[in-house]
């Protein structure tokens, strides 16, 4: 009898990893079992040419022409240019000589599209004589500004209504150095990092300077008549300079930025920019609290786990590239949202086969919201380890997020987005938050920036939730139930 492995495609560990989860009776760990994964080799060679077989009367028909190039087609490369079938339907209609043509023009193409060394630029070249060559990311030493003492400093000019002094995040006061977080035992450190190079209908450089600006951050939230600005020491860290002109170097400062913050106790708050923005803010945790001691919930319409592409990060890569360089397991990822045109199934199947968990709207239309909702946060909470919220706000029906660079409809609404985001963060170890893709201009209702400010808000009312020692789920008995056990007939 062939092993269950052979049978299924299935990795050893994989199915060790099922046997284990059986065992602990926690059936939301299991790498998606019930029905076998799609085919999918066991090592990491997803996107390779597999070989092509030739039909007899093809093959017959290709008697004739040269064998280096019937070995080309056989490669199996051609798949890149043309359709198997299509190809074999040409060769079958085909003179020799219009065949043999056929697969010159493809030789040519093939030989242009692929790197060659010495023709093609391996790597971006910068001007290294340029005086300013690391100026965007230089700090100003603190003695160059007058003496103050460290620690949060307050931009509101008034004591009372409404705004007045300088728009911040949440309303929050500003910090500007490690010191300032530690003065301050800050617990929450809300910071800017307005990256666009890598993502679809751009803009979302402007995604900070727009939450600043709209409402619904800050105050009380009334699902748990907490107010975080008062539980919480909440600061605007400032904008983390970002090379316009390049991801790649962007990245670098972002991760220690986010990894400085950190560092200091306080939890990081990224407000992108693009979702590239994953990759240096999920290496940062895990610079600060270990490889593979931070989970990830990654919230998008998008898997993100694209390869293979010239660039090496960009706004639909930051997942693999976390993996790839073994920040994060993937078996501690779990994605909620999916509904794009990708992953298509051979890389479905390699998730599966790496253990990652994925809800998709698929699954909501089968499930309903509540149930998947439960899932997805009783896999957050089986593990031990830290959280990284990573939020695409894309994720959301385009109804609630138009201003967005890659909108996807039959989304997610607002009225499920925030119960989820309160109690993710009321129930685990935050190590941080990135809320991405909000890029306001593509919206005139300013709607996005508003709804993004509601969903940080909701992640605030939970860190300030657990902060109290209040459970998951709590809605506080005024706004829930007039404060009356029998409001509704029954005891609460
Ligand atoms: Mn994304």
């Amino acid at each position: 009898m062939p092993s269950l492995s052979a049978v299924t495609g299935w990795s050893m560990a994989g199915i060790a990893a099922i046997g284990a989860a059986v065992a602990g009776d926690l059936p939301s760990q299991l790498p998606n079992a019930g029905t076998p994964a799609p085919q999918m080799p066991a090592e990491d060679d997803m996107g390779r040419p597999k070989p092509l077989e030739l039909p007899k009367d093809v093959e017959a028909k290709l008697a004739g022409i040269d064998k280096a190039k019937v070995d080309f087609l056989k490669s199996g490369v051609t798949g890149r240019y043309v359709e198997k079938d299509a190809l074999f339907a040409r060769i079958r209609t085909g003179k020799p000589e219009e065949i043999s043509a056929y697969i010159d023009a493809m030789q040519a193409l093939h030989a242009q599209v692929e790197f060659k060394a010495g023709r093609d630029v391996a790597a971006i070249p910068l001007d290294t004589r340029s005086p300013w060559f690391n100026a965007w990311k230089a700090r100003r030493p603190n003695s160059m500004d007058p003496k103050r003492d460290v620690g949060p400093i307050e931009l509101t000019r008034y004591v009372g209504g409404w705004g007045g002094g300088f728009a911040t995040f949440a309303g929050a006061p500003v910090a500007m150095t490690p010191e300032d977080l530690k003065a301050g035992k800050v617990d929450v450190a809300i910071v800017g990092a307005p990256l666009d190079m890598g993502s679809g209908w751009r803009n979302a450089i402007d995604g900070p300077r727009a939450m600043r600006m709209t409402g619904g951050a800050g105050g009380n939230d009334m699902y748990s008549m907490i107010n975080p600005n008062a539980a919480l020491k909440i600061v605007d860290y400032g904008d983390i300079a970002i090379d316009q002109n390049s991801t790649e170097r962007s990245v670098d400062h972002v991760r220690a930025m986010v990894a400085e913050i950190a560092r200091t106790g306080a939890i990081p708050i990224v407000i992108g920019g693009d979702h590239s923005l994953e990759y240096p803010n999920v290496a940062a945790a895990a610079d600060v609290h270990g490889k593979g001691n931070v989970g990830v919930i990654h919230f998008d319409s998008h898997y993100d786990i694209g390869r293979g592409r010239v660039h090496l990060l960009d706004h639909g890569q930051p997942v693999y590239r976390v993996i790839n360089e073994g920040h994060v397991r993937a078996s501690d990822y779990i994605q909620v949202g999916l509904r794009a045109r990708g992953p298509d199934l051979e890389t479905f199947g390699w998730m599966r086969n790496k253990g990652m968990r994925y809800h998709t709207m698929v699954e909501v239309e089968k499930w309903g919201w509540d149930k998947v909702m439960a899932r997805a946060l009783k896999e957050a909470r089986g593990s031990t380890k830290k959280l990284w919220i990573s939020f695409d706000v894309d994720v959301l029906d385009p109804a609630f997020m138009p201003g967005t660079g890659t909108p996807v409809p039959g989304g997610l609404t607002m009225r499920e987005a925030q119960p989820i985001m309160r109690n993710l963060c009321a129930e685990n170890d935050i190590a941080g938050i990135d809320i991405v893709e909000v890029a306001p201009y593509l919206d005139t209702s300013y709607k996005t920036a508003l709804n993004s400010n509601f969903l940080l808000n909701a992640c605030l009312a939970g860190i300030a939730m657990r902060k109290k020692g209040l459970k998951p789920g709590y809605l506080n008995p005024v706004s829930v139930d007039h404060g009356l056990d029998s409001y509704y007939g029954k005891k609460n």
